[in-house]
């Protein structure tokens, strides 16, 4: 019997500084389980993150740092290809390419685009507008047919999908159309101080976050500090817009407990705030520290993460490649004759 081609999933996280408790609820935990059914490349987006300004040595940290969490949360680089974007420069190859199918008017749409213009006014760089195109870039590459993201990169992805058609209008069929793949718990996770916004790696207050390295104390103190209501009415409503952060709370606590929200109600109906902060806790640690210890035991092994990662831009390489070389033929760039 034929093999069976296997579905591509690809999909990346910034190495813009500590992954939150959101990056890895709302993106990499739901990486894991693709890995048994698709023919998956997880990547770790470095060139995406010098769209905003980045301390380089903090940069290079924060690059392994995420490759070894990507490891220990579950990412098994004998199934998917794991690597780096700055490692296969057939990414901002194919960047420019598009950026020539891409219409200034749709960038400057982008929300992302426009969000972080306001928080990085005196850096807003030609690569921030950029951004979206050198995703779209990441994703084309490599035939990919669904990216498995948070919601706030629908847009992006709903933007590849529109250069991806532009471009097979234009020159034949050459890119796979990818689709988003938003879980159940795609929810976006909420800042604890401000929680109609998200809980993002950038949020220059530490304690509106739950980062993946956190200790157990922190967590604890972060979570008890997590703003909850102004009224009096302690009882834990999912839903209720008066009740964003109890409806925040009981969304992780749903997901790193892995019962339902309503399950959860239930669980803390009549026990008020404090029980239930210690409770999410509980819940938010259990998830982290065994991630913990396996980040830092793969950190004290640079040689075997060295070779994950000259396997995967090895496997990336390959298929990137030869898709940039089939788009550049069909835009009339004539290849070079060794
Ligand atoms: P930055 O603050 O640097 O913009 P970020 O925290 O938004 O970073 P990204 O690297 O942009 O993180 O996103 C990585 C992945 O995590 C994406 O798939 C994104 O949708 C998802 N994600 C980010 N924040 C959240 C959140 N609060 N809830 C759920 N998913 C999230
Ligand atoms: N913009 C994404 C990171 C990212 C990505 C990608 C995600 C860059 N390239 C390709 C999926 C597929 C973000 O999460 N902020």
């Amino acid at each position: 019997m034929a093999e069976e081609v296997k579905k591509r999933v690809f999909s990346g996280v910034q190495p813009t500084g500590k992954v939150t408790l959101g990056n890895y609820l709302g993106a990499i935990r739901n990486w894991t389980p693709l890995q048994e059914q698709y023919d998956c490349l997880f990547c770790v987006v470095d060139l995406h993150s010098l769209t905003v300004t980045q301390v380089p040595a903090e940069l290079r940290k924060n690059t392994l740092d995420l490759v070894a969490l990507y490891i220990a949360c579950g990412l098994d680089p004998d199934k998917s290809a794991l690597f780096i974007q700055s490692h296969v420069h057939e990414h901002a190859e194919l960047a420019w390419i598009l950026d020539t199918i891409a219409y200034v008017g749709e960038l400057n749409r982008m929300t992302q685009f426009k969000d972080k213009s306001r928080k990085h006014a005196d850096n807003i760089n030609m690569g921030l507008m950029n951004y979206p195109v050198l995703m779209a870039s990441d994703i084309l590459l490599y035939q990919t047919e669904y990216v498995p993201v948070g919601k706030d990169q629908v847009q992006h992805v709903e933007l590849t999908r529109n250069i991806a058609e532009r471009f097979n209008a234009r020159y034949s069929d050459t890119f796979a159309v990818p689709q988003c793949l938003l879980s159940k718990s795609g929810n976006s996770i909420k800042s604890l101080l401000e929680p109609t916004a998200k809980m993002s790696k950038s949020d220059p207050n530490d304690n509106a976050i739950i980062t993946l390295t956190d200790s157990a104390d922190t967590v604890r103190r972060k979570l008890r500090r997590a703003v909850t209501d102004s009224d009096t009415d302690v009882r834990c409503v999912h839903s209720s817009p008066s009740k964003p952060g109890v409806s925040n709370l009981l969304n992780i606590y749903s997901l790193c407990a892995d019962v339902t929200v309503e399950e959860a109600e239930k669980q803390f109906e009549g026990k008020g705030y404090g029980v239930f902060k210690d409770a999410v806790a509980d819940a938010v640690i259990a998830v982290l520290e065994p991630i913990q210890a396996e980040q830092k035991r793969l950190l004290s092994d640079k040689a075997y993460l060295e070779n994950v990662l000259g396997q995967g831009a090895e496997k990336a390489s390959r298929i990137a490649q030869k898709t940039l070389a089939k788009v550049y033929r069909k835009v009339g760039l004539i290849p070079r004759v060794r």
